[in-house]
């Protein structure tokens, strides 16, 4: 799919009111400093549309992007930053509870986790929670540049498998155990798997 426009249309913070509005919405979660931004701004191919930075926590409100005027991709903070003041946290967590209350019209939710390591124990926190709620999930395994061909598959695998540990706690409405999806490896530095993030995020079950 081309991407024809793109805007910042909302940014929330801790006590702002989170807009109620009948379009879709794509979140990105994950660790701060995973990725987030970066990946938003290779999906809409705008090199600094969503803010980056190496010092974790630079997202810290809730950033609405307005794509194609037809859904939005929603920036969340991160969490799990160990640096951060329990303040800080807590008003992490505050968001982003109040976000999942909030929203009536998230369509999938993109989980990002650093391909070079296992996932953390907020990670799986976080992919448990997901999958509590039944709303799709894409998960994103980023920073593939930084690892040598050789030991992506077995990155991938390491991910895959403390997934799997969280997925198959989960059942499905007939009652089957869940399993967690393939990630997709992915590199905001040389793009590798845009597109098949892009297809994933958009692709309707
Ligand atoms: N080499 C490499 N660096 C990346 C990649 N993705 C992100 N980075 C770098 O990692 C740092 C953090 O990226 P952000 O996109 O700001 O991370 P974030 O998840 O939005 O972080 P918060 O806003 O703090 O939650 C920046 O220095 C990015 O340039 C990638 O795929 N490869
Ligand atoms: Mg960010």
């Amino acid at each position: 799919m081309q991407i024809t426009s793109v805007t910042l249309d909302q940014v929330c913070g801790p006590t702002s009111k989170l807009p109620v509005h009948s379009i879709p919405e794509i979140a990105f979660s994950g660790r701060s400093n995973v990725g987030k931004s970066s990946l938003i701004n290779t999906l809409v191919q705008r090199k600094a549309l969503a803010r980056t930075s190496g010092t974790p926590g630079k997202t810290q409100t809730i950033n609405y992007y307005l794509v194609n005027e037809s859904f939005y991709f929603v920036d969340l903070p991160g969490y799990g930053y160990a640096r951060a003041s329990k303040s800080a946290q807590e008003a992490w967590s505050a968001m982003i509870e109040r976000y999942f209350q909030t929203t009536q019209t998230l369509t999938k939710i993109c989980q990002l986790v650093d391909l070079r390591h296992k996932p953390s124990a907020d990670d799986l926190m976080m992919y448990d929670w997901i999958l509590a709620t039944g709303i799709p999930s894409v998960i994103v395994a980023t920073k593939a540049d930084k690892l040598k061909r050789s030991q992506i598959n077995s990155a991938k695998a390491q991910i895959k498998n403390a997934l799997e540990e969280v997925a198959v706690r989960h059942t499905d409405l007939a009652g089957q155990a869940l399993h967690a999806s393939e990630p997709i490896v992915f590199s905001a530095k040389t793009k590798a798997g845009r597109s098949e993030v892009l297809a994933a995020l958009l692709k309707t079950e």
